[in-house]
Formats: structure tokens, C-alpha cells, sequence
């Protein structure tokens, strides 16, 4: 039994931020994201949200630039063809170089078309074809955005923890930010964190990442630049806590070196980098082989690709909760009919089938009124 996917359709949308997002590549106040349509022989939709950011501090991919590939490149490669398993998707897609936030948009929308067409969650396809089990309610932490004063920063890490989120992790955006995290660290001692420099460290930054080593800070991520893989493994040779990769993981041939170059202990996935759930899946297998730590990282998700990660996310085997925060902390008003709520610092996996969300009829209406680009 194959399917055949007949239309695609592509819905730019902006998302304004409850509060600005403050990481060392940008402060980002308005979210662009945009929603893929896959529509298939049986009348059947599935979605995909295009993660790219509007600017190319993150990654190299931008909306624009995102959806001129879809366009031009991905959607014709998607005519005329059988696909009888999502994991087929990947291969079709795999003369096309980088580019991984553009076919994980398609790609995931595959996987959500997929899983219903099959009648079953996404969270349960992901799970059986990892041979393992899942979470109905999955752990979750918060990030938290960065640039506050020591007493702006107790009350965030507060109030995170008062609505129940499981671990803490904090952006920093220059060594002397590293201070304010020392006394918060000893504030909270019962508290798990993590800090994201998302690149802002270089190797002189040693002794004082050195130095902040705690029992309740439980990795640093991406303390270096986007394009080594070396001075990490220096970094992690000279330190005792754990590092955590991030900007430099697009693919798992890039967690293959990082695993032989000891770069790090520790993999923030996000399926948006790595080009999809397909590739998501062989790098989990990869960390779980070579006892590599794998969580599930996240990228300021409007609801499609919140779901998409908390399928992901609820696998039985991942090693910390994952960055996915309750709908409530970012947006006025989300792309979905439902909301993630935050209940003893977990959300729950939808019970619909597919990524089991709905996309709300107003933007559904407008998305079936572009052009198909099939
Ligand atoms: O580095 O993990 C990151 C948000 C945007 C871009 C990069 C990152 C982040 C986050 C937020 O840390 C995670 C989230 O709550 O979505
Ligand atoms: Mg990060």
C-alpha cells in the first residue's frame, strides 16, 4: 500500500513573542515560521513547520531562502511519487546539500501524513520503528533567554520552577555573564541546569568554565564556534562538566566526529537541523550505541512543530527533558485549535492521530487558498 502526495501548499506566517529571545546570534521579538500542507490521494493533510529563522545567525537557512528551495528544488522531487514508508523521503531529498531545515519541514509533514494514513499517533510510529516504547506524558525544561541582572535572573529561574519545569538551562552571551550564573548555581542547589553560549566562549574562556562545575549544572552547550569540533574536544578534555553540541550538528556523520573526537558527552537534537525525523531517528540509535547522551532540543516551535518534537521527545530513552515549554510562554495567539499545558512539569502527547494538533481555520482556510506547488 503506497500513497501519493498531490498538493503542497506553503503559509508564511509571523508570530509575535510574548517577551524578546535573547541568545548570543540575535534578540528575536517576532517569529517567522511557515507551515507546510501535504495533502495526499486519499484527501488526507499533513503538516510540517519550516523552522528557519528570518536571519542567518543560527543556521545559514532562512525562511526566504527556505522556501525558495522548497519551491524550486524539494516540491518537484515529491511529483508523481509512491512512497510507501516515511524513511523513503530522506533518500529522494539526499542529492540536495545542506538545506536540512527546508526538507525537515517536508520531511516531518511526511512522517504526520504518514502516521495517519496509517492511524496511528506520531509519537507510536516513531516509537515502533525504534523498536521501543513511549511516554504519554513527556518531561520537559525551559530556556531561558539571556542578559538579566543576578536578581532579574533568581526570579525567572523562580518562577520556572514554580510553574514545574524539570531542568533549567540559561543563555550566556559573554564570560562575564558566567559570574551571575556561579551564584545561581549556589542559590539553587537542588535545582538541574544547563547554560547555552550558543558559540559566545573561545578557549580562553577555559579556566572560568572550568571553575563552574557543580553537581546541579548538568552541561554546557555550544560553548564554541559553529564550525569546530576540535577546540570542543580541548574544551571537554580540560573540564569536568559535560558539554552539549548544538549549532554544530547537522547531520549524524557530524556526531560521528564528534563522538571519535570526544567533542563532547552530550547531543541536542533538534529535527529541524538535522534534516528531518528520519535523520533524527539514526542519531539517536548512533548515541545509544555509543552511550552518547541525545536529548531533544527545540527552536521557538509554533504548535505543528511543538507536536512534531513532543513525538519525538516522548521516545523512552532520551536523557533530559527536553527543551519544549508550554504554549503559554511564547505566543499571543498560536497556528493550533489546542494548547500544550504544563502539568507537574510535563506536557502531554496528543492522543489524535498524526503530530494529533490542528492547524486553527483560519490559517487552515488561508493554506488551502495559495497555490498548490504541486
Ligand atoms: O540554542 O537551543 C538553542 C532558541 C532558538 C534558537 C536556538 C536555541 C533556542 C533555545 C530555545 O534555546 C529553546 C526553546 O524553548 O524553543
Ligand atoms: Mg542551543
Amino acid at each position: 500500500m503506497y500513497m501519493k502526495i498531490i498538493k503542497m501548499h506553503l503559509l508564511p506566517i509571523k508570530l509575535q513573542l510574548k517577551t524578546p529571545f535573547i541568545s548570543n546570534h540575535e534578540t528575536i521579538s517576532e517569529r517567522e515560521i511557515t507551515v507546510i500542507g501535504l495533502k495526499n490521494d486519499a484527501g488526507i493533510w499533513g503538516y510540517g513547520e519550516l523552522e528557519a529563522f528570518s536571519t542567518p545567525y543560527y543556521t545559514p537557512e532562512t525562511q526566504e531562502s527556505a522556501r525558495l528551495i522548497i519551491r524550486k528544488i524539494i516540491g518537484p522531487l515529491l511529483k508523481n511519487i509512491q512512497i510507501n514508508q516515511p524513511e523513503e523521503i530522506t533518500n529522494i531529498f539526499s542529492n540536495i546539500a545542506g538545506n536540512q531545515m527546508a526538507k525537515a519541514a517536508v520531511e516531518t509533514a511526511v512522517w504526520d501524513l504518514f502516521a495517519k494514513t496509517q492511524k496511528k499517533t506520531l509519537a507510536a510510529l516513531i516509537a515502533q520503528k525504534m523498536n521501543t516504547t513511549y511516554r504519554q506524558n513527556v518531561p520537559v525544561g525551559i530556556s531561558i533567554g539571556a542578559k538579566s541582572t543576578f536578581t532579574e535572573l533568581k526570579n525567572k529561574v523562580f518562577s520556572a520552577n514554580s510553574q514545574g519545569y524539570q531542568r533549567i538551562k540559561i543563555k550566556v552571551t559573554s564570560s562575564e555573564e558566567l559570574v551571575i550564573i556561579k551564584r545561581i548555581l549556589q542559590e539553587f542547589p537542588n535545582l538541574t541546569f544547563m547554560i547555552d553560549a550558543n558559540s559566545s566562549f573561545s578557549l580562553n574562556t577555559t579556566a572560568k568554565l572550568a571553575e563552574l562545575a557543580a553537581p546541579n549544572l548538568v552541561m554546557i552547550e555550544q560553548p564554541l564556534r559553529t564550525t569546530d569540533l576540535v577546540d570542543h574536544s580541548r574544551l571537554q578534555s580540560r573540564i569536568k562538566t559535560r558539554l552539549c553540541l548544538d549549532e554544530n550538528i547537522f547531520s549524524l556523520d557530524d556526531v560521528k566526529t564528534a563522538y571519535t573526537l570526544k567533542s563532547a558527552q552530550a547531543i541536542n537534537l533538534k529535527i529541524a537541523r538535522v534534516g528531518g525525523i528520519t535523520n533524527s531517528l539514526a542519531i539517536i540509535n548512533f548515541c545509544w550505541e555509543h552511550k552518547l547522551l541525545v536529548w531533544c532540543g527545540g527552536m521557538l516551535e509554533a504548535g505543528i512543530g511543538r507536536a512534531t518534537n513532543l513525538a519525538l521527545a516522548s521516545l523512552n530513552g532520551l536523557n533530559f527533558p527536553g527543551d519544549i515549554s508550554a504554549s503559554s510562554r511564547y505566543y499571543f495567539k498560536d497556528v493550533i485549535t489546542s494548547e500544550f499545558i504544563l502539568e507537574h512539569g510535563m506536557l502531554s502527547v496528543p492522543v489524535e492521530l498524526g503530530i494529533g494538533v490542528v492547524l486553527n481555520s483560519m490559517f487552515q482556510k488561508a493554506l488551502q487558498n495559495t497555490i498548490s506547488l504541486l
